[in-house]
């Protein structure tokens, strides 16, 4: 492949043949900006966590995936860099708290319930999240959704809108574990419990 013209190094110009030597021969696509992370301290805005927690590398970064890799109720991320940079995974050690995951099996919607709405009231909250895993550049996000409830142990109701325009509540439901819901499904075994580390079928 030819060179492209003359570069401009002063303007951080440069040209590998393969992608994999851009990290090997010192080049940064984005100038070694370093990342940035920002904790949602509800009501005052967000806080810059980049330094105290180490994400602020400055490799190129080109995606971010958050998902829970321990079961342990707290979302960690990945990130994934071009030019062969390393993956970086961060694990998220800020102090436990309450959480409901859940999966989703649709019958007359899509089998992982893609594009469901749900919303969790929680202490005379309201907490919604959207099932869109794929949502991020070049990654996809587990096909879960993840709630954090602080210090509720369990969820007053939770309600879920299908795509396929079907909506289910549940009532009282106990915090702290991972559950699958199937579209349609009533009754004592409606909301089926995960074990940590079961392998659930897609
Ligand atoms: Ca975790």
């Amino acid at each position: 492949m030819p060179l492209p013209g003359v570069l401009d190094r002063s303007l951080g110009e440069f040209w590998v043949t393969n992608p994999w030597d851009i990290v090997d021969q010192g080049h940064n696509l984005s100038a070694y900006e370093r990342k940035r992370a920002f904790l949602n301290v509800q009501g005052q805005g967000f806080l810059d966590i980049s330094y105290v927690t180490g994400a602020d590398s400055d490799g190129d970064g080109r995606s971010v995936v958050a998902g829970d890799f321990r079961h342990d109720g707290r979302l960690d991320l990945v990130v994934r860099q071009v030019g062969g940079g390393p993956v970086l995974l961060y694990e998220n050690q800020f102090p436990r708290a309450h959480y409901l995951t859940v999966s989703l099996r649709g019958t007359a919607s899509n089998r992982l319930g893609i594009g469901a709405r749900l919303t969790a009231t929680v202490s005379g909250r309201e907490l919604t999240r959207e099932l869109y895993p794929h949502n991020s550049f070049r990654s996809q996000m587990p096909s879960r959704v993840h709630f954090g409830l602080g210090d509720a142990a369990r969820i007053d109701r939770l309600t879920i809108r299908w795509p396929s325009g079907a909506v289910q509540t549940f009532d009282n439901l106990a915090a702290d574990r991972h559950v699958v819901i199937t579209e349609g499904r009533t009754g004592p075994d409606a909301v089926e419990t995960v074990t940590p580390g079961q392998v659930i079928p897609p």
